[in-house]
């Protein structure tokens, strides 16, 4: 795992680089998800298969960049699914952006989740990674210092409602309004890394990425976005579900399946679970 843990500090200090310097116009390809890449997307997830095609412990990768996953070393044990670039749209209004990485054991599944990580490139860059312990790193000075373990609280103050808000359903408007009776303030940039980062860090809350009329099953991906903050709320202390279930008890069919998700505190993932026991 150390030299994954390597892999990826070497991966996020590259595209930091990138994102300082590249051309972010837009590429002519489409993405599996159907998203036009940006030359930033391409070339982060380039920076990320090299610098895992120098570790032997990995398997398989597997990309929002690339249609299929990919085989790295036959003798490997671990499969790696990443995001290289969440948000990248975000960079050209100069917003934070993320990577994200899922670390699976023998096979990509929620099951088979090891340990997950995500880079926040912002004003600063930081690192979080999750095995046992939620653990914040800090870069400076081209290294990532240990910062903190980090905890969630029972109850926060933050709501991230994700979705086109016309395409939710009634309950789901119902229940995000109940928040903001409540009190609890909107903080929800786009960027799924930067919005879930804020929430941890500042003590809890809910983020929300709902069914929709447009999108039923989700927008964000099991594999490379669901799953590694899934697993890292939980590791957190708060939790993360589908409106009903655990997302860690889910499975996948395909490496671009998406999921409806909720990540945040006890308290406000009770009151999801709630609201969806009646409605969904
Ligand atoms: P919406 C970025 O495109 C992304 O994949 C996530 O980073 C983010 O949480 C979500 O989409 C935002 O989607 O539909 O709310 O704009």
């Amino acid at each position: 795992m150390r030299d994954i843990f390597d892999a990826i500090q070497k991966s996020a200090i590259r595209i930091k680089d990138a994102i300082d310097v590249k051309d972010i116009g837009y590429s002519q390809q489409e993405n599996s998800s159907g998203e036009t890449q940006l030359q930033l997307d391409i070339q982060c997830d380039m920076i990320i298969e090299e610098e895992f095609s120098r570790v032997a412990s990995v398997h398989t990768i597997a990309s929002e960049e690339k249609a299929d996953a990919e085989l790295m070393h036959e003798d490997g044990e671990y499969f790696v699914a990443y995001d290289p670039l969440d948000g990248s749209s975000l960079v050209d209004v100069n917003l934070s952006v993320g990577s994200i990485f899922g670390i699976y054991k023998g096979d990509f599944g929620s099951a088979k989740m090891v340990a997950s990580c995500y880079v926040v490139y912002g004003p600063r860059v930081e690192m979080v990674f999750a095995e046992n312990k939620t653990k914040l790193y800090l870069l400076q000075s081209g290294e990532f210092e240990f910062v903190k373990e980090i905890r969630l609280n029972e109850k926060g103050k933050l709501n991230a409602p994700g979705g086109t808000q016309q395409n939710w359903a009634p309950y789901h408007k119902e229940l995000v309004d109940s928040f903001f009776a409540e009190g609890y303030r909107l903080r929800y940039s786009g960027g799924m890394v930067p919005d879930l980062h804020q929430i941890l860090l500042k003590g809890g809350g809910i983020f929300s990425y709902p069914g929709t009329s447009d999108k039923p099953e989700g927008k964000l991906r099991r594999l490379f976005e669901v799953f590694p903050f899934a697993f890292i709320y939980e590791k957190s202390g708060g939790g993360a579900i589908d409106g009903k279930n655990n997302l860690m008890t889910l499975g996948h069919a395909h490496v671009h399946d998406t999921a409806i998700c909720f990540f945040g505190s006890n308290y406000e993932i009770a009151r999801v679970k709630e609201v969806y026991a009646k409605n969904a």
